[in-house]
């Protein structure tokens, strides 16, 4: 049922709502979780309030009704088959993650894309005008929504917005290439605050702004031509639930399940694991070329070693996630056809989604987890991973090129293109001593239960309320010169200390 009232003094907009309606074949309608990290994130957050989120409901065609789901009023807006080929698959995920992704697979530019994305966002800018109360705050998320602040601005000048990145933001040197790339920047600057994962992203935001819109700058301020505004860009992490899913992880069924995980899989002496979007992002090919090294090099073998690899299926209609999964599982292929032996493969590949139980259990079985991207924004996993081993075990290999690693620099760190070091990582992980690990692992946990995700929202939501009162950019001091952080990221060195 939906509640009774009809307009929200907190309003969330964001692509996908966190549940999906999917209509069965005989017309029955089933409620599922939507995957990823945003809602993983924003559905703990909105149980703290009492709002209303904004977003698709997974289904092509006509908006379902609003309907309340866990506490949260939900309103779905409609998307066409079009809009989801043109502004989804294609502008926000042929386009803009690529770019905003290092370029990992050349961006494509298409100007109907473009007509689509601009389209959605005024469809999202008004549903959420029409559900936020006087002088509400709104949050708007991530890579998919960048036009909303301003076109919210013009239709509902009263309300605060705040919209938060998700995933990097390139440097200019990257972001100059999209053709509407001053567009870009003006929707976000329709914002009153902007939220990155790191402190380099929302640099790079503010140089493009510099030098792109000619905008006058000033630390993380933002000038916005032709009004008295200046909008502020900071970093405020992303966290998980720590205290949620510890709870979930100490429960009696998930550690038995733990156990019977690693039993089933004939009680390895190390248990290697990655979990992830099936994404070019997230750096799963060079884990598995390192991994076939070693095994060539007699380093591992099954049964005493072993990968389990979680691939959850993702946006299989773009192209480029086509070739990485063909590419992926011909390579398992290869590995499990030489180095298996009957009943002890080499790689466990899973190309599933699995509850939130499964994926604890796991995270407690394994003794060295592998997290490897290219480029992430933050990479929950990680974190998820360490909140789970509250028995102090396991070891956690992380990519540098993770905004999570600027957190958990403790971790065994890697540079996933360099195969030779990710491979030393691995092996680093699995031979330093127990007592050590533990020490490793403490610190580690200490940093995500500090700040979990509860102390990241409430941290945003204090920095966009505060935001109208920051000082004009004439009254902001000059900084001290800094060290020039945007040229660490603009080169594929990333150079920049935790
Ligand atoms: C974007 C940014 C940023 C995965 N498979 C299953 C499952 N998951 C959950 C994980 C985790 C989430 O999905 C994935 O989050 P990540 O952060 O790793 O990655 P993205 O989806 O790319 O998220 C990223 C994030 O937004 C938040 O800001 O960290 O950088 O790219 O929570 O556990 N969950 C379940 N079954 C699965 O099979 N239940």
């Amino acid at each position: 049922m939906p509640s009774e009232r009809s307009t929200y003094d907190l309003v969330i907009a964001a692509n996908r709502l966190p549940v999906d309606r999917v209509t069965a074949d005989d017309g029955t309608v089933e409620i599922r979780r939507s995957p990823g990290g945003l809602v993983t994130a924003m559905e703990s957050v909105m149980r703290d309030h009492d709002g209303a989120w904004v977003g698709w409901a997974g289904e092509t065609g006509d908006a379902p009704e609003p309907f309340d789901d866990g506490g949260i009023h939900l309103h779905p807006v409609g998307l066409s088959a079009e809009d989801v080929a043109f502004y989804y698959e294609g502008f926000s995920n042929d386009t803009l993650w690529p770019i905003y992704h290092d370029v990992i697979v050349p961006a494509s530019f298409h100007r109907d894309w473009w007509q689509a994305y601009q389209r959605v966002n005024q469809r999202f800018a008004e549903a959420v005008a029409a559900l936020a109360a006087p002088g509400a705050t709104v949050w708007v998320h991530d890579y998919q929504l960048q036009l909303v602040p301003a076109m919210l601005r013009r239709l509902r000048p009263d309300v605060r917005i705040g919209w938060f990145d998700h995933i990097p933001f390139p440097p200019v040197e990257l972001f100059a290439q999209l053709p509407w790339r001053s567009q870009l920047l003006e929707g976000l600057l329709g914002a009153d605050f902007l939220g990155f994962q790191r402190q380099a992203d929302a640099r790079n935001f503010v140089r493009a702004c510099r030098q792109l819109l000619q905008a006058r700058t000033k630390r993380d301020l933002v000038h916005v031509e032709g009004s008295s505004r200046t909008v502020r860009a900071a970093a405020i992490p992303i966290s998980v639930d720590f205290k949620g899913l510890e709870r979930l992880a100490k429960q009696p069924e998930v550690m038995a399940r733990s156990a019977q995980i690693r039993e089933s899989l004939g009680n390895p002496k190390v248990l290697m694991l990655g979990v992830d979007r099936l994404d070019y992002t997230k750096g799963i090919r060079h884990r598995l070329k390192a991994y076939e090294e070693l095994l060539v090099e007699g380093r591992f073998s099954p049964p005493d070693v072993t990968l389990v690899q979680v691939a959850t299926p993702s946006r299989e209609r773009v192209g480029a996630y086509r070739t990485l999964r063909g590419e992926i599982e011909q390579t398992v292929g290869r590995i499990n056809g030489e180095y298996s032996r009957i009943g002890a493969p080499a790689v466990h590949y899973l190309h599933h989604s699995y509850p939130r139980e499964e994926m604890a259990a796991l995270f407690q079985a394994a003794d060295v987890m592998l997290v490897t991207p290219l480029r992430d924004g933050m990479n929950l996993v990680a974190k998820e991973y360490v909140t789970c081993r509250h028995d102090l075990g396991g070891a956690l290999v992380l990519s540098e090129f993770t905004g999570a690693w600027h957190e958990l620099h403790q971790a065994f760190a890697c540079n996933p293109h360099d195969i030779e070091g990710l491979k030393q990582a691995m092996v680093r992980a699995v031979n330093t001593p127990a007592k050590d690990r533990q020490r490793i692992m403490q610190a580690l946990r200490r940093r995500v239960s500090d700040h979990d995700v509860q102390r990241w929202a409430a941290r945003y939501l204090a920095a966009l309320r505060s935001a109208p009162d920051r000082p004009r950019l004439e009254q902001v001091a000059d900084a001290p010169a800094a060290p020039d952080p945007q040229a660490a990221e603009a080169s594929p060195d990333p150079v920049v200390a935790p």
